[in-house]
């Protein structure tokens, strides 16, 4: 197609192309006709060239490598006839701005070159005149300008959306008095934890109880984001302490900024600050924690730019640079790190409208769905430039836990219509029951791991999740097996309670064996710490919630006595370096998973059912309730972000 308006087909004489002989006074640019034709031909080409390119290009909205077919389930407010497609944008502007251009007398064109280069010239004679100092405040201003407008930018209010059904955030208040007695003990407990944090460690990630100042690892690079305020929020809000969650409120309004320079766990950001700030968002409504949670995605997206779209391990929060532990089987990403996103990533497309972190995650799954898995098992070890597994390492503990407890939750999010995550699920745990649990001499069932071809009949603390797991799985299983998945969680459980009864301080070691006569007792010295965690308790407040058993209550309150005592400083709660030993040394760790998970957990345990009901809320991997999309119910076509 040609563009006839450009050409001289009159052949009408146009005057001589002055390119500004004012500013090249030795390059008087007078073009010759022949010239003047070259240059039109070129420009009738460019723009035939982007007419054809937009036209036959395909569109990049079309080009969503996988389709799930849930998105206008999940994400009913994203309209796909409307999407917006930026390369089509792009050539539109230029071929307009080209027609403005050149479409007009040539001697208007000169002009305009002629003039703009006056006005640079002028600008330019203006700056000589001032002083170095004057220059430098210009710089500054105009800096500051655009610090404003980003910020004003990155501020700006999200599109309503209808509120899914928030049942059960309050009270939880157990009749009997003794249990009643039992939860003020943890909610005291809570109190202390934050008020030693308030006081010594505000706005650091981390405390040290001992020391008495701030703390943070490396999972949240230098920054000081006040880890432990973002992940304890929920449960001062489900504790009843709403001045204490005010003073958090107040801070992250305030001082969570997150144009930081620092290198962040992508995986730990995720669970503990976009999970904390979409549960306190959901619970309080207060919309500074849903800004907060989408600001801070922004930040986490630059990490998928992978050859393979798996997700670096790590990301600078200012350069979006990301790279993966160095750690990891050569350079590999970990499967409970990038497989432990899609909760959090869909209720962000839920509430912005923007599918790109629902597209993300699904990516991740279509990914790992065509992927073949030796016995039927996930490797823990995943390269993100290649897209092949790194080293044959299983694991339901670290390395590989939270991904198994995604694909569960993730179907019961969407109020099971995410069929396909069940069959995900269900598919793994048959291959893990087939290749990892085993049932000790001693009777104890436990879950190993498989090393290279090879059963390790070693369990982590962190492997005891699994049994809340098994149990939440239970309904909806496949076969109708819910009875043995109800009683293979009742086993872990089981085996995780041996594991702290069989030590001096009754808390549970990093790792215990099964092997050469030993039964849930750790070895090696470096297994033997208790840093606070909360997976056992997890487990016991699923366990109590499906079955009822008081063993439960017995055995969560044993462990709340032993952090009581054990762990309780004057500072706040420390982790303990053995659990064997009479006179434990402490790690001076106040872990903000502590007030996260372990208290509120507890806290649950000790609480009616009705509060955060299981049939409503589900909680991510930092026992962060997000509520259950049930789409269906919502009066979606009421609402304006819709239409
Ligand atoms: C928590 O941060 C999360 O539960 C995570 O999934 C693994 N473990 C720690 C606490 O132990």
């Amino acid at each position: 197609m040609t563009t006839p308006a450009l050409l001289p087909l009159s052949g009408r004489r146009l005057p001589p192309l002055n390119l500004g002989a004012s500013a090249f006074p030795h390059h008087r640019a007078t073009l010759r006709l022949s010239e003047k034709f070259i240059l039109l031909l070129i420009l009738s080409a460019f723009i035939t060239l982007c007419f054809g390119a937009f036209f036959f290009l395909p569109d990049s909205s079309k080009h969503k490598r996988f389709d799930l077919g849930l998105e206008d389930v999940l994400i009913p407010h994203v309209d796909t006839r409307l999407q917006f497609s930026p390369l089509r944008y792009v050539i539109l502007f230029k071929i307009f701005h080209t027609l403005e251009f050149a479409g007009g007398d040539p001697g208007k064109i000169e002009n305009k070159i002629r003039a703009d280069h006056e006005k640079a010239l002028e600008e330019a004679k203006e700056k000589l005149k001032k002083s170095r100092d004057e220059i430098q405040a210009e710089i500054q201003t105009e800096k500051n300008k655009v610090v404003q407008e980003l910020k004003k930018k990155d501020s700006k209010p999200l599109p309503p959306v209808p509120l899914p059904n928030l049942i059960g955030i309050n009270s939880g208040e157990p009749a009997d008095p003794d249990i009643r007695e039992k939860r003020n003990k943890i909610k005291e407990m809570m109190k202390h934890a934050w008020d030693n944090y308030r006081q010594y460690g505000w706005g650091h990630n981390e405390l040290k109880p001992i020391a008495r100042k701030g703390h943070s690892t490396n999972i949240f690079g230098n920054s000081q984001m006040g880890a432990t305020i973002v992940d304890a929020l929920d449960t001062l809000y489900i504790m009843g302490l709403h001045d204490e969650f005010r003073e958090g409120q107040e801070w992250i309004d305030k001082n969570l900024d997150f144009s930081v320079n620092s290198e962040v766990s992508v995986f730990e950001v995720n669970i503990r600050f976009i999970g904390g700030l979409l549960a306190a968002y959901y619970l309080s409504g207060q919309e500074v924690f849903k800004i907060k949670a989408v600001q801070l995605a922004g930040k986490l997206l630059p990490a998928f730019n992978t050859p393979t779209g798996i997700p670096w391990a790590m990301v600078n929060l200012k350069s979006g640079v990301g790279r993966n532990w160095g750690w990891a089987s050569a350079g590999s990403s970990i499967l409970a790190e990038f497989g432990t996103l899609h909760m959090e990533f869909v209720h962000l497309s839920y509430l912005t409208g923007d599918p790109v972190y629902y597209n993300k995650v699904m990516h991740i799954r279509k990914l790992l769905q065509k992927m073949d898995r030796p016995n039927g098992l996930y490797p823990n070890y995943l390269n993100p430039r290649t897209g092949r597994w790194g080293q044959h390492h299983t694991s339901v503990g670290g390395l590989g836990d939270s991904f198994y407890e995604y694909l569960l939750k993730a179907w019961l999010m969407s109020d099971k219509m995410d069929t396909e995550a069940r069959k995900m699920y269900d598919d793994a745990i048959e291959a893990i029951e087939k290749h990892l649990i085993r049932k000790s001499n001693g009777g104890l069932t436990f879950i190993g791991e498989w090393k290279n071809g090879h059963l390790e009949r070693k369990m982590g603390h962190l492997t005891c999740f699994a049994g809340g797991m098994f149990a939440l799985g239970a309904d909806g299983s496949r076969d109708d097996k819910a009875g043995h998945y109800l009683q293979l969680g009742a086993e872990i459980a089981h085996t995780c309670h041996e594991s702290y009864d069989r030590t001096t301080l009754k808390l549970g070691p990093e790792a215990f064996k099964f092997d050469g006569g030993v039964e849930a007792v750790a070895v090696r010295q470096n297994e033997k710490y208790y840093i606070l965690r909360p997976e056992v308790i997890e487990t016991y407040w699923y366990m109590w919630r499906f079955t009822h058993d008081p063993k439960y209550r017995q055995w969560g309150w044993e462990a709340t006595q032993a952090i009581d005592k054990y762990c309780r400083v004057s500072g706040g709660f420390s982790g303990v370096k053995d659990v064997y030993s009479s006179s434990p040394t402490y790690d001076d760790v106040q872990q903000s998973f502590f007030l996260a998970e372990t208290l509120k957990y507890l806290y649950l345990l000790f609480s009616s059912d009705d509060l955060l009901p299981l049939d409503n809320w589900v909680f991510n991997t930092e026992a962060h309730p997000l509520p259950v999309l049930h789409l269906a119910n919502t009066t979606l076509s009421g609402n304006p972000a819709y239409r």
